[in-house]
C-alpha cells in the first residue's frame, strides 16, 4: 500500500459488503454498514466539520430558521477530511457494489441536531427531495455522535422503499427542501424503527426508503455527515431532466460537464 492508502486506512474502516448484506439491504431498503471512521478518522472529521460549521453557522439558537441551524451544505469545498471520505472512502465501494460500476457524488452536508433544537424532520424520501432518476441512489449518513431517540437519531420504515417514488408534485425540488418546504406523506408510525449509531458508524439507505427524525431533546448534540451518491448518468427530473452535477468518483459518464465537474478537487 502506497503512504497515501496507509494515510487513508488510517482514518477510514474499508470493506465490502457480503451478499447477505446486499440482500439485506435489498429487502429493507437500508442497511447499517457499522464502523466507517477510525478513532482518528472520527476525531479529525469532528474537528474539521465543527470549524466549518461554526465558520459558517454559529452557535445553535432558537431564534434561527431550521435551515440555519441544521444544515451546511457541500461541506467537502470545507473540509478536506470529507472531501477524501466523500471521493476516496468506503462508501465508494459501497455504492459500486450497490448501484453498479459508474458513480458520481451527488450531495454533501452536515446535518445538524445540536442539543436543544426540537424541530422534528417530517416522513420523507431524498427522492422526495431531488428527484434522481435512475432510481438507485444512496443516501449514506455517518454519526458524529452516539444516537438514538432522546437525540433525534433516524427513524425507518423498512422495506417502504417498495412503494415506489411517491409523487410530491411541485414540492420535490431540492429548493424545497433547502426552504424547508414539507412534504406530507402517510405512514404507520407503529411500522417504523429508530436506528440507533455509535459515533463512526454508518447507516445507507434507498432514495425511496422513508425516514424521519424528532427532535433532540437530550443535553447531546447529534451530529451527521450526509453523503449521497448516485448512477454517473442520473438526471435530475425535477429540472428538465438535465444530469445531476457532482463529481465522477468510479467508472464513466456520457455527460462531458459531469465528467469535468470538480474533477481538480
Ligand atoms: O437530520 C435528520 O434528522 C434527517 C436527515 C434527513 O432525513 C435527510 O437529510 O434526508
Amino acid at each position: 500500500m502506497d503512504d497515501r492508502g496507509q494515510q487513508l486506512a488510517g482514518m477510514f474502516h474499508f470493506r465490502r459488503l457480503s451478499d447477505g448484506e446486499l440482500q439485506s439491504y435489498h429487502r429493507d431498503g437500508y442497511l447499517l454498514y457499522g464502523p466507517a471512521l477510525t478513532a482518528e478518522g472520527l476525531e479529525r472529521m469532528r474537528e474539521q466539520c465543527m470549524d466549518a460549521w461554526l465558520r459558517e453557522k454559529g452557535a445553535f439558537s432558537p431564534e434561527k430558521t431550521w435551515l440555519q441551524n441544521g444544515l451546511l451544505p457541500d461541506i467537502h469545498h470545507h473540509a478536506a477530511i470529507v472531501r477524501d471520505y466523500y471521493f476516496r472512502g468506503p462508501l465508494v465501494d459501497v455504492a459500486e457494489q450497490v448501484i453498479g460500476p459508474n458513480i458520481k457524488g451527488a450531495a454533501s452536508q452536515l446535518t445538524f441536531k445540536m442539543s436543544g433544537n426540537s424541530q422534528r424532520v417530517d416522513w420523507h424520501q431524498d427522492n422526495g427531495y431531488g428527484h434522481l432518476d435512475p432510481y438507485n441512489a444512496i443516501s449514506c449518513l455517518t454519526a458524529l455522535d452516539d444516537t438514538d431517540l432522546s437525540n433525534g437519531c433516524l427513524r425507518i420504515v423498512p422495506g417502504s422503499h417498495r412503494r415506489g417514488q411517491i409523487d410530491v408534485g411541485e414540492q420535490g425540488s431540492a429548493e424545497s427542501k433547502k426552504a424547508q418546504i414539507s412534504i406530507e406523506i402517510e405512514v404507520d408510525d407503529s411500522e417504523a424503527v429508530p436506528v440507533e449509531m455509535k459515533a463512526g458508524e454508518c447507516l445507507f439507505f434507498h432514495c425511496w426508503t422513508l425516514h424521519a427524525s424528532e427532535g433532540n431533546t437530550s443535553p447531546r448534540d447529534r451530529r451527521i455527515l450526509f453523503l449521497r451518491y448516485a448512477d454517473a448518468d442520473a438526471v435530475e427530473a425535477y429540472n428538465g431532466g438535465r444530469p445531476r452535477l457532482g463529481r465522477l468518483l468510479r467508472g464513466r459518464t456520457r455527460f462531458t460537464e459531469v465528467a469535468e465537474f470538480e474533477s481538480d478537487l
